[in-house]
């Protein structure tokens, strides 16, 4: 079991760069503090939180190690965070700058970092898994010992992608962990009347899949769940599924105030924090000094990100052509 304290920093971290990039998408960047020449909505294109889901990165990329690879979706800043990749550059990223993971040409959806193994966030809903098991597939044929995780949303579960990529692992035995990150919506429309059947988990038993249902903002319960997991598919029993039922608490995207939701809906699913969760355990454990300390240390860190972001230069106008393959003149009947 991952220490507690650990997965606390892995939330904490991902809740301030997450809050960090909201209010600069929104144009509040001068609540940190920034220059007076800095303009609003420093962000550049759209930004998908996770706020609230954090708890299911936490627990599942705990028990990653480099090498293992990741695949991700339109709602990437956890996955990516938690598999060790750098805050500064992706904040880089998503203000567009030369200095960001992809030059400042990609933004949020298309953050990558082959060094961590996390192979890319995704627009496109259910993507990212045919991509999870062509990596487990390539692990395989090349001999390497390491395993691919595929995190999506309920929503893909709806999307073909979704059963081709469990078929090809069980025909193939391959070594993937698959991660529903249930959080009952589609964007802007409840997964459930659109949904056939009880989701993520029956599915996957249906195409004899395990498939594990944990509360996924409980951090310890989505660690100790994904642990299991995790050695199953390392050591060579094919895939699995972790179906974590999760709650969204902000809109589809930063400047989405989500008003078609029950307020009701929203109250009661705020209670269920995973990061105060966490917290009132540590305190419990008479842990809050370390606990404050985290919290301190991920404030510093995504403050230095943010600055650091401010300050880097633009792509310039040359750099458009840089990075991009020139597969020749197009040819007209
Ligand atoms: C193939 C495809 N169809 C539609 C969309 C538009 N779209 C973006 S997010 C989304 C819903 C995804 O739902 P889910 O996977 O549950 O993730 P959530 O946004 O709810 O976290 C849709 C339909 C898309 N990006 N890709």
């Amino acid at each position: 079991m991952t220490d507690l304290l650990s997965l606390y920093r892995t939330m904490v971290r991902i809740r301030a760069f997450e809050n960090a990039a909201e209010t600069a998408s929104q144009g509040g960047v001068q609540a940190w503090g920034l220059s007076a020449s800095t303009k609003p909505a420093l962000v550049r294109g759209p930004l998908h939180l996770s706020t609230g889901q954090e708890a299911i990165p936490a627990g599942v990329c705990a028990h990653l190690r480099p090498a293992d690879l990741l695949t991700s979706t339109h709602r990437g800043h956890g996955h990516t965070l938690a598999k060790g990749a750098d805050s500064t550059r992706m904040m880089c990223e998503l203000f567009g700058r030369a200095t960001g993971y992809n030059k400042g040409k990609g933004g949020s959806m298309h953050i990558a970092d082959f060094s961590v193994g996390m192979l890319g966030a995704n627009g496109v809903v259910a993507a990212g898994l045919p991509i999870a098991v062509g990596a487990a597939h390539a692990l395989r044929l090349r001999g390497e010992a390491a395993i691919a995780v595929a995190f999506f949303g309920d929503g893909a579960i709806n999307r073909g992608p979704f059963f081709e990529s469990l078929n090809w692992a069980v025909v193939y035995g391959l070594p993937v962990l698959f991660v529903c990150e249930d959080n009952l919506i589609s964007a802007t429309t409840a997964s459930g009347p659109m949904t056939a059947g009880a989701g993520a988990s029956v599915r996957a038993e249906a195409l004899d899949i395990p498939a594990t249902q944990v509360d996924g903002n409980d951090v310890e319960a989505v660690d100790a769940a994904a642990a299991a997991l995790v050695a199953q598919v390392r050591a060579g029993q094919g895939p699995r599924l972790l179906h974590a039922l999760t709650y969204r608490h902000k809109g589809h995207v930063s400047v989405d105030p989500a008003a078609y939701r029950d307020p009701e809906d929203v109250r009661l699913a705020l209670l269920r924090d995973p990061i105060p969760r966490a917290r009132a355990r540590l305190d419990n454990q008479g842990r809050a000094a370390e606990a404050d300390a985290v919290e301190r240390e991920a404030e510093a860190e995504i403050q230095a990100a943010l600055h650091a972001a401010e300050q880097a230069p633009a792509p310039t106008a040359a750099d458009a052509y840089e990075d991009v393959i020139d597969t020749g003149a197009g040819v007209w009947a």
